[in-house]
């Protein structure tokens, strides 16, 4: 998969990008991400990339002129690549849409900043808007990290074989079951019997049960949307 990502603030990216699981998929070729400045797309002297809004009002609109000419610089002729504007007017990100955008070979993920982007990038240039919760960052680069790291670690051979993203509690539309690691007791808490059993039967039963139990006391919302056998 290629991802690119505009942005005012692509240092931002190097935390994320340079550490862990995205490190190790990028050097295995299994991803690779361009990060665009959408100043680097502006031809004044000042380079400018955002101005007041239409009809008043407090703070800065990100113009459409540099965030057209990138993206048209960027997108592949041939080939669909879904073209993203983080939003908190975007539909609400989840490991469904992670999933779904894990299918595709091209991302196009821009990052708002200011009070967002003029309208015409919205109704005219992206494919697609998402957003990662009801509330207001200063800019959409933390809410693309996100989307990335949740999309990237579905793609095949990211995550070592020992470990499949299908067992994640949230591909199943439930949270996930308790888990325990040495030590068996510690300060006098103990880990339940049935994980030391051996009886691997036993033990998953156990870990589905206990997956809808925290289910239904924490998010019962979830339990609508997941396919429980009736
Ligand atoms: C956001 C979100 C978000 C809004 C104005 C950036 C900010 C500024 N993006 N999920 N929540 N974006 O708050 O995706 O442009």
């Amino acid at each position: 998969m290629h991802i690119d990502i505009l942005t005012l603030f692509p240092q931002m990216f190097d935390g994320p990008f340079g550490t862990g699981i995205f490190k190790r998929a990028v050097e295995r070729k299994l991803v690779s991400v361009n990060i665009h400045n959408i100043r680097d797309y502006t031809h004044d002297k000042h380079h400018t990339v955002d101005d007041y809004s239409y009809g008043g009002g407090a703070g800065m609109v990100l113009k459409p002129e540099p965030i057209f000419e990138a993206v048209e610089s960027i997108k592949p002729e041939s080939g669909e690549a879904p073209i993203i504007l983080l939003t908190p007017q975007g539909r609400l990100f989840s490991q469904q849409i992670a999933l779904e955008l894990s299918k595709y070979s091209r991302l196009i993920l821009i990052c708002g900043r200011y009070e967002g982007v003029d309208e015409r990038v919205h109704s005219h240039l992206v494919t697609d808007e998402i957003s990662i919760g009801d509330y207001v960052l200063s800019g959409g680069e933390l809410a693309a990290m996100v989307v990335i790291e949740a999309v990237v670690r579905l793609l095949p051979g990211v995550l070592g074989s020992e470990v499949s993203p299908l067992d994640d509690s949230h591909v199943a539309g439930l949270l996930e079951y308790p888990q325990y690691t040495r030590p068996a007791v510690y300060r006098g808490w103990s880990v339940p019997e049935v994980l030391l059993s051996g009886n691997h039967a036993q033990i998953s039963k156990w870990r589905h049960e206990q997956a809808i139990l925290r289910t239904l006391e924490r998010r019962p919302e979830l339990l609508d949307k997941a396919n429980l056998p009736k």
